[in-house]
């Protein structure tokens, strides 16, 4: 597949307000400064659809960004939504605004019908981080698909390169009973673009809308 075309289309400040659920939908979460928005921009080779900061907390609300790859079939042209979620666990945030992200975003990923998969994005210089793993187990409990979706991958050296994966797996394994799909990005590198995407042009054709 290739991006013919990738447009914002709105920021909803709660579910209820987000664009008709007429297409798949990918959600792309995980906390905050872990890659989300330079993620989107690699995959949509647009240099500043979504907004890059070094300020951590920068993408408040839900952004819906709509992708065209320029297939047409019968019922028209295929496009699907992209969307970026606010990050969590940004630690300089109040303990207000943080129930606030967590009670949007709990809702939107719970109630949205045309969210084919979570892409659950973990920066791959940490070692498995408790919120992440909190957050992995309370999709499992929603029955939320997601995958796993490294970030970051060119700051690290080779021993590191290596060892991350398996150490993941390791925690991960504690909890489940197999491991989700797992992808290797580097949005610096263009690195894990193909695989993103092809995943998602599968899963696309899964959608009966
Ligand atoms: N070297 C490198 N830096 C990256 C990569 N992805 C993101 N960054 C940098 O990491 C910082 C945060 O990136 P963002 O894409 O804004 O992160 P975010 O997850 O959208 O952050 P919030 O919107 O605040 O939750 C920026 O300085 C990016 O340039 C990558 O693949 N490689
Ligand atoms: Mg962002």
């Amino acid at each position: 597949m290739e991006v013919q075309s990738a447009e914002f289309i709105k920021s909803s400040a709660h579910p209820q307000e987000c664009p008709p659920d007429d297409r798949p939908e990918y959600a792309f979460i995980g906390r905050s400064n872990v890659g989300k928005s330079s993620l989107i921009n690699m995959l949509t080779n647009r240099k500043a659809l979504a907004k890059i900061s070094s300020t951590p907390g920068k993408t408040q609300l839900i952004n819906h960004f709509v992708i065209d790859d320029g297939i047409k079939e019968a019922s028209g042209r295929r496009s699907w939504y992209l969307v970026d979620l606010p990050g969590f666990g940004y630690a300089k945030v109040s303990k207000t605004s943080r129930v606030k992200w967590q009670r949007t975003s709990e809702q939107y990923l719970t109630a949205r019908r045309n969210l084919m998969c979570v892409m659950m994005l973990i920066d791959s210089r940490h070692p498995p981080q408790k919120v992440d793993l909190e957050f992995m187990a309370w999709m499992g409990e929603h029955n939320l698909p997601f995958v796993m979706v490294f970030t970051k991958v060119d700051k690290l050296n080779q021993t590191d390169r290596a060892g991350f994966l398996p150490l993941y797996k390791v925690e991960m394994l504690k909890q489940w009973h197999s491991m989700p799909p797992v992808y290797v990005t580097s949005s610096e590198k263009g690195e894990g673009r193909e695989e993103v995407l092809r995943f998602i042009d599968e899963t696309n054709a899964l959608f009966e809308g």
